[in-house]
């Protein structure tokens, strides 16, 4: 169910509904989730070699010039793993009139406000060596992107939200050179390690996976991960971390906050 907003709301407004909603929104039973889990990792496995076998089949089509324009976006690594890992399928878009301001849903990691002009991300290489600390800017520099999609979280609801942000495929390509090849999975942690997520490589290199800097066209606020954190409308809302502190490229996969829970680790969607 998503939110349409006719008239502005005031915050006061904005939070009953939310509790409101809240209240109302079952929580998935467990042992439900994990069945429908079960089912979407199976179509995800699946669905990541279809997807693959088609990716292959749209390069090898006639109008193979339009096509590796998603693909070639800034880089020229054309021939690279990097830029012929599976690009799947995508989770469908909504006009943007149909977004609102999504409620704040899970703290861990967010306990105290952080100064967001000391804030930096460290990026590390599978062997632990530090690759690179960025500032905003430097994921800010890359083509911003728009999008407005589902988000859907395993307790049960969904929100149609526009993020903005940078493609996490070209935020990575810069490591492209130092990582060789390209490591099977993503970490992702909050700066004080509160909470953790790992993800797949090809669902990390998806084009609606982004270093999302911007909520409803305004910046993140600090409970909805500011100044970064990540979005993609392809997995179950656990895995879009917000305040990144600590992106590792590795290949041994990672552990994931909710995953140890008992919740799938895949929540492909
Ligand atoms: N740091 C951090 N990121 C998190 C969570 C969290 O508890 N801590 N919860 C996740 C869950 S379960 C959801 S549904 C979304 C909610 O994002 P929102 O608060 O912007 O709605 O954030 C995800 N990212
Ligand atoms: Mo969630």
């Amino acid at each position: 169910m998503s939110d349409r907003r006719s008239t502005p709301e005031t915050e006061a407004e904005r939070a009953a509904r939310f509790a409101a909603e809240e209240a109302a929104t079952p929580t998935i039973p467990v042992t439900e989730y994990r069945a429908r889990s079960r089912r979407s990792f199976l179509t995800g496995a699946a669905g990541a070699a279809a997807a693959f076998v088609g990716f292959r089949h749209l390069q090898s089509r006639p109008e193979i010039d339009n096509i590796p324009d998603l693909l070639r976006k800034g880089h020229e690594f054309n021939e690279s793993v990097w830029t012929t890992v599976s690009q799947g399928r995508s989770a469908p878009t909504f006009d943007r009139s149909a977004s609102s301001l999504i409620r704040v849903n899970g703290r861990h990691g967010l306990r105290d406000e952080i100064d967001l002009d000391a804030w930096s991300m460290r990026v590390e290489a599978p062997d632990g060596a530090l690759l690179g600390t960025h500032v905003l800017a430097d994921v800010t520099a890359f083509e911003k992107v728009e999008m407005t999609v589902e988000h859907k979280c395993i307790e049960g609801w969904s929100h149609i939200v526009t993020w903005g942000g940078s493609r996490f495929s070209d935020f990575a390509a810069q490591y492209e050179e130092q990582l060789g090849e390209l490591p099977k999975y993503v970490a992702l942690e909050t700066p004080d390690g509160a909470y953790y997520v790992s993800m797949d490589i090809e669902s990390m290199m998806h084009p609606q996976t982004l270093l999302t800097y911007e909520l409803e066209g305004a910046p993140l606020d600090q409970l909805h991960g500011a100044p970064l954190r990540l979005s993609t409308p392809n997995k179950y809302g656990i895995k879009t971390l917000k305040r990144i502190g600590v992106i590792r490229f590795t290949n041994e996969r990672p552990a994931d906050y909710w995953g140890e829970r008992g919740y799938d680790w895949y929540a492909g969607l």
